[in-house]
């Protein structure tokens, strides 16, 4: 997989609370608007083999269980976006972990309350994005298309 330039994915999930509240599309719909393009989905459920993995830098966290509890609480949906500095922006539009301070406009921002209950995750670094989409995705369930909006999304020196 091409994780430079135009081509850095990062990968995002949609969390449990967000599933049961019906929130997906919503989600969805403001990396699309964004001009964010869209790589890989899927649903599944986290064990706890990927948990413990995905989660390696809070294991001695006392919130861990719970979180990991939340987490296999339903399915979540994996996404991995593509585009340039993807990473960073995927995080700015997420907002920060505690969502009810979270800035207005933001993801969390704008549709959660809680630390736990955030809605969304995003891969913090390059360097983390990329385990983190290998983690969560075959290579044959990332797509490599050509996108007709990049015309107008990037400059030609950006693309
Ligand atoms: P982020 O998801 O913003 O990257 P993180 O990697 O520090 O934040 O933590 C991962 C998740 O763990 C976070 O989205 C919610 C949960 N979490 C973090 N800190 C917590 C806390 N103090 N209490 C309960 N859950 C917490
Ligand atoms: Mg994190």
């Amino acid at each position: 997989m091409n994780f430079d330039g135009v081509n850095e994915k990062t990968l995002v999930l949609i969390k449990p609370d967000a599933i049961q509240r019906g929130l997906t599309g919503e989600i969805i719909s403001r990396f699309e608007r964004k001009g964010i393009k869209m790589v890989g989905i899927k649903m599944m459920g986290l064990d706890d083999d990927l948990l413990k993995q995905h989660y390696s830098h809070l294991a001695d966290k006392s919130f861990f269980p719970s979180l990991v509890k939340f987490m296999k609480s339903s399915p979540i949906i994996a996404v991995c976006f593509e585009g340039l500095e993807v990473v960073n922006a995927v995080r700015l539009l997420c907002g920060i972990t505690k969502a009810r301070e979270a800035e207005a406009g933001s993801i969390r921002g704008d549709l959660a309350m809680s630390v736990s209950c955030n809605v969304v995750h995003a891969s913090d670094s390059t360097e983390n994005a990329k385990k983190e989409v290998e983690r969560f995705f075959k290579a044959d369930e990332i797509h490599d298309y050509s996108k007709s909006d990049y015309e107008h999304v990037y400059a030609e020196d950006e693309r």
